[in-house]
């Protein structure tokens, strides 16, 4: 299959060739030279194959100087196709196929090869104060620096926005950071000066890579480098980050946190999934017709076909928890049904048939403590990115996290602390609305002024209060 870029130089080439074939058969026609109509017509055939049309003589000196041209117009369209128009870097498409074509060599090979995701830090706010066009200055400013600044044998490219890839052949994981760390420094410390203001940025990147012992691929490496940029990022920017290979099966593979805890958390989180699988099985245990022994060889069984198929361990968990739990919904069908001796009418069958559905409402009530992670690992990050743990902004905080960050705020605000004393509710509030837009989402700020005007009542609330209405 041949690439866009292919593609596209095979398509320009078949325009200019069809204005060139159309000029020389105005003149050779116009002479009555006929023959060469026809070769000329063979040869631009051949050439918009893999002919080299720079071997390309003809004995008619327009013609051949109109073939130069022509050589040159398709050198120039194929450069164009694989360069950047703002920063004349290689576009993302050469660059993922310079490093397809590295990742090839390195397993041919083993040898090693390290790739770096670079990305400009708070780039947005470039554009936001200067302005797009000073935004571009810096794109350029910033890619005319890495060029200068890679080594002989790495390619750089512009792998979209304000993010840059770097491909280093012959490197490994440990090289391929000093070269990152260099190109940081390098950009840290050279402001762009532009109509007498002085723009400075910094940058982040996350660099992957193998020794060439045990064989790579490229789709890969571009996610592990993606991981590690966000980890550079969560570390607060204008900062280089390795990719390291996730030490267990945590959901959240990118928090960074010292292992011993998180192997605590794990354990922890562990315990209460089954406490509330225990929890669940027991509300069946005295239901008439229910053998809690059959779900559990259900379970067993299923576990070991879903190992025998390839799954992984985290498919082979949920295979095994849903076959414990499959029968859940007959919670609620009356014991009347259940424990029927005779045939069921078609009513009583009709109930039957929605005990699937009234499994996957419990189970979705109970998964709420699942999807709480995401919220939990997310409460501390502030609306202008300023956060932790991973510094995201704005949308990308899930709402809830926002949601939380504000309440969690708000509490601290009014109770006693050993270092300081409460404030009181109109403080609190307008506390909130001083750090609205840098810490706190500003419009759920104000839904949170208008909700409790006066103060907010302490209450208690089931922690399984949640998706009422679900
Ligand atoms: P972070 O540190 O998390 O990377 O923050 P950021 O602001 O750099 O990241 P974000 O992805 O939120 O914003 C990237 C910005 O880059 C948004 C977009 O407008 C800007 N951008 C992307 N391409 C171009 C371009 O060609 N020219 C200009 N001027 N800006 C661009
Ligand atoms: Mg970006
Ligand atoms: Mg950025």
């Amino acid at each position: 299959m041949p690439s866009t870029g292919e593609l596209l130089v095979g398509l320009a080439l078949l325009i200019v060739g069809a204005i060139v074939g159309a000029l020389a058969f105005s003149l050779v026609v116009g002479r009555h030279r006929a023959r060469r109509v026809a070769r000329l017509a063979d040869r631009l055939a051949k050439a918009t194959g893999s002919e080299d049309l720079g071997t390309f003589r003809y004995p008619d000196r327009e013609l051949s100087s109109a073939l130069g041209r022509l050589t040159e117009r398709i050198a120039a369209v194929e450069a164009m196709a694989r360069s950047d128009l703002l920063t004349h870097l290689l576009n993302r498409q050469a660059c993922l196929e310079t490093l397809a074509d590295e990742v090839g060599r390195t397993n041919r090979y083993q040898r090693p090869l390290a790739v770096a995701l670079i990305d400009i830090d708070h780039f947005k706010r470039v554009n936001d104060s200067h302005g797009h066009a000073a935004g571009d200055a810096v794109l350029r400013h910033v890619a005319e620096l890495l060029r200068a600044n890679v080594r002989t044998a790495d390619v750089i490219g512009r792998y979209g926005g304000e993010e840059f890839i770097l491909v280093m052949p012959e490197t490994d994981v440990d090289g391929g950071l000093a070269s990152a760390e260099n190109l940081r420094r390098v950009i840290a410390r050279s402001a762009l000066q532009l109509d007498g203001l002085s723009i400075s940025v910094t940058l982040s990147a996350g660099v992957a890579g193998g020794s060439g012992a045990t064989s790579l691929d490229g789709e890969t490496l571009l996610r592990q480098a993606d991981i590690a940029l966000y980890n550079a990022k969560a570390q607060g920017r204008d900062h280089v980050e390795p990719y390291y290979p996730p030490n267990d099966a945590a959901a959240v593979v990118r928090a960074t946190i010292d292992p011993a805890a998180r192997s605590q958390a794990a354990l922890l989180g562990q315990a209460a999934f089954d406490a509330s699988n225990r929890q669940l099985l027991q509300a069946l245990a005295d239901r008439p017709g229910w053998g809690g022994g059959a779900s559990q060889l259900i379970a067993a069984v299923a576990q070991d076909v879903a190992r025998a198929v390839g799954l992984p361990e985290g498919d082979v968990d949920r295979i095994r928890t849903a076959s414990l739990l499959h029968d859940l919904g007959k919670l609620a069908i009356p014991d009347t049904i259940l424990s029927k001796p005779a045939p069921l009418t078609s009513d009583e069958w009709r109930t039957i048939v929605e005990h699937p559905k009234i499994g996957q409402v419990v189970l979705e009530q109970a998964g709420a403590i699942r999807d709480a992670a995401a919220i939990v690992l997310h409460h501390h990050e502030w609306f202008d990115g300023r956060g932790y743990p991973h510094g995201l902004a704005g949308g990308e905080i899930p709402l809830g996290s926002r949601i939380v960050a504000i309440a969690d705020a708000y509490e601290a605000m009014i109770s006693d602390r050993p270092y300081k004393g409460r404030m009181s509710h109109a403080d609190a509030i307008a506390e909130l609305h001083r750090n609205a837009g840098s810490q706190f989402d500003p419009a759920l700020v104000l839904v949170f002024a208008d909700l409790f005007p006066r103060g907010v009542e302490p209450r208690v609330v089931a922690a399984s209060a949640t998706r009422r209405g679900a």
